[in-house]
């Protein structure tokens, strides 16, 4: 049975993905009394219950949060700002920037490549990325000619065998690209998690959303206050 067939009212259903967004979430879910009772990384399942018969959470990959939310499959979700980018963000209400993984966007290369020279001589450079919207628009505004290549993961192949000249890909620790013997040449912007709502669902559920957006909001607050 699906979800929408189940009764007439499904209840607030939830999008996350897996790992970081979820592991981030689950403090903001408990300051609104929320608690997830099963474990995505052990539990096979991609609807999982909560101690609220009133809410369930999809477990989708990080970049189809914005879509499931904006076609209403799902009331609410939280995704990086990366990857609401990339989506455009129709169809979505972002009331809260919740402050949880956090990283960069940002431009890396091989470590024997002159990034700024290149640039300077109006080179025309091969940049791979997952997120070709904000590449685009970061060169274009520098004025730099790119050809870019999509690519769905692991960016930071590319240069090392001559895919690409330059990468674009978020960076936390930068260990990853110190591994792979890339540099960091360039930060684009900083890049946290927003909660995003349906906006049809914003009206015709306020009364049991609107409590949760707050009590994330209060929760991301106190947890940046302490640091
Ligand atoms: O894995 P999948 O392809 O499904 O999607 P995803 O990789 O986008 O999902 P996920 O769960 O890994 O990331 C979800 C969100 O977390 C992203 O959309 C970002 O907003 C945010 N985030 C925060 C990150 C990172 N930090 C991060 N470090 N997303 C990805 N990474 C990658 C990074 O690209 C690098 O390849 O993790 C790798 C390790 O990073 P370093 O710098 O710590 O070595
Ligand atoms: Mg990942």
């Amino acid at each position: 049975m699906s979800i929408a067939t189940q009764s007439t009212d499904p209840g607030l259903i939830l999008a996350l993905s897996k790992g970081r967004i979820f592991e981030d979430t689950l403090p903001l879910l408990a300051a609104a009394g929320i608690v997830v009772t099963e474990n995505p990384e052990t539990s096979r399942k991609l609807i999982l219950a909560t101690n609220n018969p009133d809410v369930r959470v999809l477990i989708v990959r990080a970049s189809d949060v914005p879509t499931y939310v904006q076609h209403g499959a799902a009331d609410f979700g939280v995704a990086g700002k990366d990857v609401l980018l990339e989506h455009g963000g129709e169809g979505l209400y972002q009331p809260v920037d919740l402050n949880i993984a956090t990283c960069r966007m940002s431009v890396a290369v091989n470590a024997g490549f002159d990034y700024e020279s290149a640039v300077r001589q109006g080179a025309r450079l091969r940049v791979a990325t997952k997120f070709v919207n904000t590449a685009r628009q970061h060169f274009a505004s520098k004025g730099v000619h790119v050809d870019l290549i999509k690519l769905y993961g692991s960016m930071e192949l590319a240069p090392l065998v001559g895919l690409s000249d330059a990468i674009v890909d978020v960076v936390s620790t930068g260990n990853t690209l110190r591994a792979n013997h890339l540099v960091e040449v360039e930060k684009i912007m900083e890049i946290s998690s927003r909660l995003v709502v349906n906006q049809a669902a914003l009206k015709l559920k306020r009364a049991r959303l609107q409590p949760i957006i707050e009590a994330f909001e209060r929760a991301s607050k106190q947890s940046l206050q302490q640091g």
